[in-house]
């Protein structure tokens, strides 16, 4: 398998993904930019929707969508503890999470990467996303992960979100439960190897 990502962009959670379950696999830096990966392929070519994360796999189908991505990985691994076993009701609570990580946070974190927009703009995705976190915080109390007992793919992509708000000088002091958490994902051996594989440490 091949994982086309860019560094610390939300294709790091199939990357921490990859790594929890100790698949084997080859990582494809994207210049986002440039729309070139490190081999001087132009990925628009590759993947038209010309974004990461992306996902070749060994007989040459290509998946995209991190949420599909992530969970196409634990599903290479059934006995790996990453995500609940598949029809079950604590699964369709992990893809609630998967969603709601996609479309809630990362999506909401979209207009402050836009240095364009106007300030009120800015102003608005912070206190939207600041509702989430609150519940995010919430739903932690008592939690060491998302999930509860198991570290699963919703913490890998969780983990790659929030720490965005660092990455965009955020003051999360009103939910120190996210600090800790970061915190504590980060210091997962194969999220650190992660982050260095990645050139972020
Ligand atoms: N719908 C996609 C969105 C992925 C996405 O937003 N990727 C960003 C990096 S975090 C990207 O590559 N943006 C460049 C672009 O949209 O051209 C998913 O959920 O995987």
């Amino acid at each position: 398998m091949k994982l086309f990502y860019t560094p610390g962009a939300c294709s790091m959670a199939c990357h921490i993904t990859l790594r929890e379950l100790a698949l084997p696999f080859d990582l494809i830096k994207v210049d986002l930019a440039t729309g070139r990966t490190e081999t001087g392929d132009d990925f628009r070519i590759l993947n038209p929707k010309g974004y990461v994360p992306a996902l070749e796999l060994d007989h040459g189908e290509w998946l995209t969508e991190n949420q599909v991505i992530l969970q196409y990985l634990v599903d290479q691994v059934p006995a790996g503890d990453l995500a609940p076993p598949q029809g079950t009701l604590e699964r369709y609570r992990l893809m609630e999470w998967l969603a709601f990580i996609a479309t809630e946070l990362h999506k909401g974190f979209a207009p402050l990467w836009n240095r364009d927009l106007p300030k009120e703009v800015h102003q608005m995705a912070r206190e939207r996303l600041g509702k989430r976190f609150g519940f995010v915080e919430k739903t932690l109390l008592g939690h060491e992960w998302l999930l509860g007992p198991n570290f699963t793919i919703a913490d890998a992509y969780l983990f790659t979100v929030l720490n965005w708000a660092h990455v965009l000088k955020m003051d999360l002091s009103p939910w120190p439960g996210l600090e800790s958490y970061i915190h504590r994902v980060g210091n997962r051996p194969h999220v650190k190897a992660t982050l260095t594989a990645e050139g972020l440490v």
